[in-house]
């Protein structure tokens, strides 16, 4: 018990906001699942942000259960880990609020995912797309972690967050921890298999891009196959970033499944081209995906487990949460009830 106590805190999120991608497992799930041990760990479905982009409801509802029983598939016990809905815990958007009048307008202007999605949304730029920022620092302070586990293109979320809360605590006296990013050495930064400059995206236009890690095999071997190397002449498989980003990403897939490091690839291929090699790291990452299906495709047909698993997430959360919302409550002046 005492051990527990001392147990540093993670929580991490990801919104089902669409079908989750081989980025989503690589770059976030497959890491949580190595931490239930060493850490204290909450786990959000974030339901509330897929909002500042219209959803269907329906598909809403059935990506967010599919998620909860991929989580689980994944690893994530839900024994060891508390799994949760975003909107089943209302301190989030309470505390949203609060921290909304505590973030500047020049702040909320310079996050890069409100420039990215108002340029994709362009008939649809609304307040929670810029606001965003502040719901998550919510989410993320409501449990007072030390870690936020998130990939590289999430750093800034976390920036800010830190920057929200160390001017609340400024003006009010210690109230939140300062979280610090925790970034996998592997996986970080998963991009698409059709436009590698471009990060592997839930919401990609372009399907033949992203692998959803509860697609089909032979679709995800396609892909693969038809996955965009790079036009130099070397056609060799070589980690250059830069200058060789199709190749590059597929290097850092396979590595990230497979474990071995990028030398280690480079002489497995060597000599061998570009055609040897992409259907090598389909082959990898549908065998690393196959139990994984099986298990998402049983927790499915078991709603009632499902349920329970994320009931049981959102009192455990709930009460952590409101510990922290009726601390700030009290430091801003409201009148207790
Ligand atoms: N391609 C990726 N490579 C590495 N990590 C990734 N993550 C997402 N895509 C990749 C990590 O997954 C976590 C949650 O992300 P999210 O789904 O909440 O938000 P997102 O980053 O906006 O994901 P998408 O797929 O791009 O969603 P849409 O298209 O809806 O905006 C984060 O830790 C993220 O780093």
């Amino acid at each position: 018990m005492e051990n527990e106590v001392q147990k540093k805190r993670i929580l991490s999120g990801i919104q089902p906001s669409g079908d989750l991608t081989l980025g989503s497992y690589l770059g976030a799930i497959k890491n949580w699942a190595a931490l239930a041990d060493e850490y204290d760990c909450y786990y959000m479905l974030a339901d509330m942000h897929t909002i500042t982009v219209r959803q269907v409801p329906a598909e809403l509802r059935r990506h967010t259960l599919t998620q909860v029983a991929a989580y689980i598939a994944s690893g994530l016990d839900p024994e060891k880990n508390v799994l949760f809905v975003q909107s089943h815990v209302p301190a989030h958007a309470q505390l949203g609020w609060v921290l909304d009048c505590y973030t500047m307008f020049g702040e909320l202007s310079r996050m890069t995912q409100f420039k990215d999605k108002s340029a994709k949304n362009a008939d649809n730029i609304n307040a929670g797309l810029f606001t965003y920022p502040c719901l998550m620092a919510a989410d993320i302070l409501l449990y007072q972690p030390d870690f936020v586990p998130v990939g590289e293109d999430q750093k800034q979320h976390v920036e800010i967050c830190r920057d929200i809360a160390t001017r609340f605590n400024g003006i009010y006296g210690d109230t939140f921890k300062l979280p610090d990013p925790y970034i996998p050495q592997v996986g970080a930064r998963v991009m698409s298999l059709t436009s590698p400059e471009k990060k592997m995206s839930k919401s990609d236009k372009d399907p033949n891009g992203c692998v959803y890690m509860l697609e089909k095999p032979e679709d995800i071997l396609r892909k693969f196959k038809r996955a965009i190397t790079d036009s130099d002449t070397e056609r060799c498989v070589r980690f250059d970033r830069e200058n060789k980003p199709g190749v590059s990403n597929l290097m850092s897939i396979y590595s990230a499944v497979t474990g071995r490091s990028f030398e280690a690839i480079e002489a497995e291929f060597d000599g061998k081209g570009y055609g040897a090699f992409k259907p090598v790291v389909g082959e990898a990452v549908v065998e690393m995906l196959r139990p994984i299906q099986e298990e998402t495709r049983r927790l499915l047909s078991d709603k009632a487990y499902l349920e329970s698993v994320y009931r049981a997430g959102a009192e455990k959360a709930s009460y952590v949460a409101e510990k922290t919302l009726r601390k700030v409550y009290k430091k801003v002046g409201f009148l207790a009830r």
